[in-house]
């Protein structure tokens, strides 16, 4: 085992990158994305990680003010104060996620050293995630062969935002279709739900891969509503309900034949085993950020292929930063649906890395998986200085 590296200091960037067209859901708006970027000095090279906490706490109870001072205040300084003794011979080793976790000593300490602040998980997720940039890249080794990747390319969806008009819907959707993506994913609301996904299934065609996401909008009441989604083929209905409704979401999937997906509710493998013994989620978005980091994701995944659940990489609007290791991320096995792992230029006409591109011929619709150390891109920081809203926080 190589040294392990020691983390020397953390530097919070927040930056404004423009949208290149307005991202709308069941609970909000979004013109630009208000980025905040962890850089991690260590003392065998540097990192990079992006929190995925949205501008304000509508998604989530997580906001990126919110995130970047817990960050200076509490996970910082602690994970700065903190010491990695190497691994005892024999705690490295295994299968799947537990061999994945003990090849990274320093990133797999960042989770207990942040423990004992309660929640926020976003936060935690993007510090660990530039730690394991930096230490993957002193290892010489990508994030899809430390993840255990099974593909060099991955299928890739696109997310459609909730559109002003059913025509400016069918426009956009269609767009991406001759783009290439292999699947759709609506997000729908009370009044915005049967007529739209109607009309894009007719689109579609029957061959197309389609789903919703309701982002919580509904409640019980609704079911009967939700129910008659069966008749566009839906591969699944994601999220309909509150986050701490399991039970919901269980007398929904007992009335409906499409598939229930969780994506609020997952916190980790704590919640994801619950929600599918309970038989609330069928199926799985796995956002890293939502469980705390890439580490308890690679868990999440183990514990969903044990239970024949399939996943699929969800996405928050990450620049190249957070996409490339979204991609690694969905290399693995039990990501056998396709991602909202789109391209760069699905939301951003100049990416902060080299950008995410679609592949064509037998790769249409498919983002290459990075393979060049850590998250294998790199990031542009003339660009997170010009797109700077506030100057950086350096916590040593
Ligand atoms: O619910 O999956 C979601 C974006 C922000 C917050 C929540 C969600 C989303 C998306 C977009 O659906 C996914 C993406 O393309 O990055
Ligand atoms: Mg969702």
């Amino acid at each position: 085992m190589s040294e392990i590296p020691v983390v020397e200091s953390i530097t919070l960037h927040r930056l404004d990158v423009p949208l290149v067209r307005p991202f709308e859901t069941s609970f909000g708006r979004e013109t630009v994305r208000d980025v905040l970027l962890v850089h991690v000095r260590t003392d065998r090279g540097e990192g990079w990680g992006e929190c995925v906490a949205g501008r304000d706490p509508f998604y989530s109870s997580e906001y990126v003010d919110g995130a970047a001072s817990v960050i200076e205040r509490y996970l910082a300084p602690a994970l700065l104060r903190g010491r990695v003794d190497a691994p005892r011979a024999g705690a490295v080793g295994g299968t799947g996620a537990g061999a994945a976790i003990a090849s990274v000593p320093l990133a797999a300490s960042v989770a207990p050293a942040l423990d004992f602040v309660a929640g926020h998980r976003m936060a935690k997720a993007a510090l660990e995630a530039a730690v394991l940039d930096a230490e993957l890249r002193a290892q010489g080794r990508s994030m899809s062969e430390c993840f255990g990747a099974v593909r060099e390319w991955v299928d890739c969806g696109v997310s459609v935002g909730i559109a002003p008009t059913l025509e400016e819907l069918l426009d956009e959707v269609m767009g991406y279709v001759e783009a290439g993506y292999r699947r759709i994913k609506l997000k729908i609301k009370p009044g915005w739900d049967l007529v739209p996904v109607g009309a894009v299934r007719e689109e579609l065609g029957a061959a197309g891969l389609l789903q919703v996401d309701a982002n919580t909008a509904y409640t019980t009441r609704d079911i009967p509503l939700l129910a008659q989604l069966d008749a566009f083929d839906l591969l699944l209905i994601e999220q309909p309900f509150a986050e701490e409704d399991l039970a919901a979401h269980v007398r929904l999937a007992r009335a409906c034949e499409t598939p229930v997906c969780l994506d609020e509710s997952i916190l980790g493998t704590t919640t994801v085993i619950d929600a599918i013994e309970r038989g609330a989620t069928s199926v799985v978005n796995v956002k890293p950020g939502r469980m705390g980091g890439y580490l308890e994701a690679l868990r999440v995944h183990d514990a969903c292929v044990l239970r024949g659940v399939p996943v699929w990489a969800g996405g928050m609007l990450e620049t190249g930063v957070g996409r490339a290791a979204n991609v690694a991320l969905a290399a693995l096995p039990g990501f056998t649906l396709p991602g909202d792992t789109s391209a760069s230029d699905r939301y951003f006409a100049e990416d902060l890395t080299e950008p995410f591109v679609l592949g064509d011929g037998e790769h249409r619709g498919q983002l290459r998986v990075p393979d060049a150390p850590g998250t294998g891109v790199t990031v542009r920081e003339e660009l997170v200085r010009a797109w700077a809203t506030r100057a950086p926080v350096v916590v040593r």
